[in-house]
């Protein structure tokens, strides 16, 4: 017999959101220049725009907060933490940053290079800003079935082609090459999975030309439990065993604790490279706050250790990756063309076979984020051709990108599946009426082209 499951936990508290009208949405879209960053939070039913920061914790990350140590030094709260980390990573040196974004500049310091390449599946921006910065070349190699929306099968799109690797050190030679940098679960291309083959392979050969290996694992918990489903080997892993197993393929791992420690705020760096550590408690008490808090306070470090074992947590997990999925199947059942197979942490609807009317330069993702809010109050954030597009440096000529997609991101323990029901049935309607739609202009955008999807502004054609 198979029984069906629900959510494994129960509402002890809940928060009022509130519905506007259509009329409503309209004005609130013309004050923020049609970008979805610029609506306020509380004129949003449900809020998609990502799933950092936004998860909700638990009671037993609640009381734990009262247990903050708030000394300057040494808390407690920092070695509970720590505890808690080098349990789930098994790396034995950790510190603690405010969130993601400083652990990646601290780990670009280390292994960006002027000059030098920093091979990823995806980069993810706060990296790749940072190498920019640095001058080192970040470079994609996620395998070809994970670099478009196609919507061929493959369980790990997160994968990074071994054969793009290779040929970039025999190219280039190793010399040339400073890290290697395996993001899980994969952002950019659909919160795509990474398998335990290819991290180890992947590990294997950098090892063999001593370049160090990094992951960016925001959503470790997430890309464990891809494993654990479908990965030769893996059905009877505890996700721990799973997780330690990941972090034992690389030399340092980059967190923002925002995503899969179920915190509202914080990040860390944890390595097992003693040297880095050093650099990065030198450039921590710079740049964040001493060694033991790294720009955490102490309750926010307790609840974070909490978190962490939690998200590790099978039955968490299942309900988590199948709400995705959940959303997912509504949307296929109404035609919307959506990224195959569903990924961790939310939905990527396909732009351009959206709206096949719309060149990219009029932002069919935007434009759908723009319907979306307009006709059902949701908000969602454009992975496409704002946010990812460049600019020629000589010309200045527009560059699209390979990837043109709305994600509906999925807050941790925040929605029930009748919210999902809410977005596929809105989606649904939208897609009925699709080629009434026309596309957007962009008419305003920052001095810094790979920023500009924060502030853009546009107007509707
Ligand atoms: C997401 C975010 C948050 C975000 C950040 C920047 C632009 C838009 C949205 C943040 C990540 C991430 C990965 C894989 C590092 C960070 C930075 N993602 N690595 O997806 O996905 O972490 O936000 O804690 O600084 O909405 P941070």
């Amino acid at each position: 017999m198979k029984f069906l499951t629900a959510e494994p936990f129960r509402i002890k508290m809940v928060e009022r959101i509130r519905k506007t009208t259509k009329e409503e949405r309209q004005k609130y879209l013309i004050e923020a220049g049609y970008n979805a960053f610029r609506l306020k939070a509380e004129d949003v039913y449900i809020d998609c725009l990502t799933d950092s920061g936004t998860s909700a914790m638990s009671n037993e990350q609640w009381s734990a907060l009262m247990l903050g140590d708030e000394s300057y030094a040494g808390c407690k709260s920092f070695y509970r933490f720590e505890e808690s980390v080098k349990n789930v990573f098994g790396l034995p040196y950790v510190q603690p940053t405010h969130q993601g974004r400083a652990a990646d500049y601290i780990m670009a310091q280390v292994y960006a290079k002027r000059g030098m390449y920093a091979i990823g599946n995806m980069h993810f921006d706060t990296f790749r800003g940072n190498a920019e910065m640095l001058g080192a070349l970040a470079v994609d190699y996620v395998i070809d079935d994970g670099a478009n929306a196609n919507d061929k099968y493959h369980p790990f799109k997160g994968n990074i082609d071994l054969n793009k690797m290779q040929s970039l050190i025999d190219e280039k030679g190793k010399e040339n090459i400073s890290v290697v940098i395996i993001t899980v679960t994969c952002n950019n291309n659909g919160g795509q999975p990474v398998s335990m083959q290819n991290i180890r392979e992947v590990s294997t050969l950098a090892k063999k030309y001593d370049i160090p290996v990094v992951l960016d694992s925001a959503r470790f918990a997430e890309n464990a439990y891809f494993i654990q489903q479908r990965e030769e080997g893996y059905q009877n892993t505890p996700i721990k065993q799973i997780t330690r197993e990941m972090f034992s393929y690389c030399e340092t791992a980059t967190m923002s604790s925002k995503k899969d420690g179920l915190v509202n705020i914080g990040g860390f760096l944890t390595t097992r490279n003693k040297e880095v550590f050093e650099i990065a408690n030198q450039l921590a008490i710079v740049h964040e706050g001493y060694i033991t808090y790294g720009g955490m306070a102490g309750r926010d470090m307790e609840a974070l250790a909490v978190g962490l074992q939690e998200v590790c947590d099978k039955d968490y997990l299942e309900y988590r990756v199948n709400q995705v999925k959940y959303l997912g199947d509504r949307l296929k059942m109404y035609g919307v063309p959506i990224i195959e197979p569903t990924g961790g942490h939310g939905v990527y609807v396909d732009g351009r076979k959206f709206f096949p009317q719309m060149l990219q330069s009029e932002f069919p993702s935007q434009r759908l984020v723009v319907a979306l809010y307009e006709e059902a109050g949701v908000r969602a954030v454009e992975l496409g051709a704002c946010a990812f597009g460049s600019k020629d440096p000589v010309t200045k000529e527009p560059i699209w990108p390979e990837l043109e997609t709305m994600r509906i991101a999925i807050s941790r323990r925040v929605y029930t599946d009748s919210h999902m029901d809410v977005i596929a049935n809105a989606l649904g309607e939208i897609y009925k009426n699709r080629l009434n739609y026309r596309g957007l202009k962009l008419v305003h955008e920052g001095k810094i082209t790979s920023l500009r999807h924060f502030t853009a502004g546009f107007e509707l054609l």
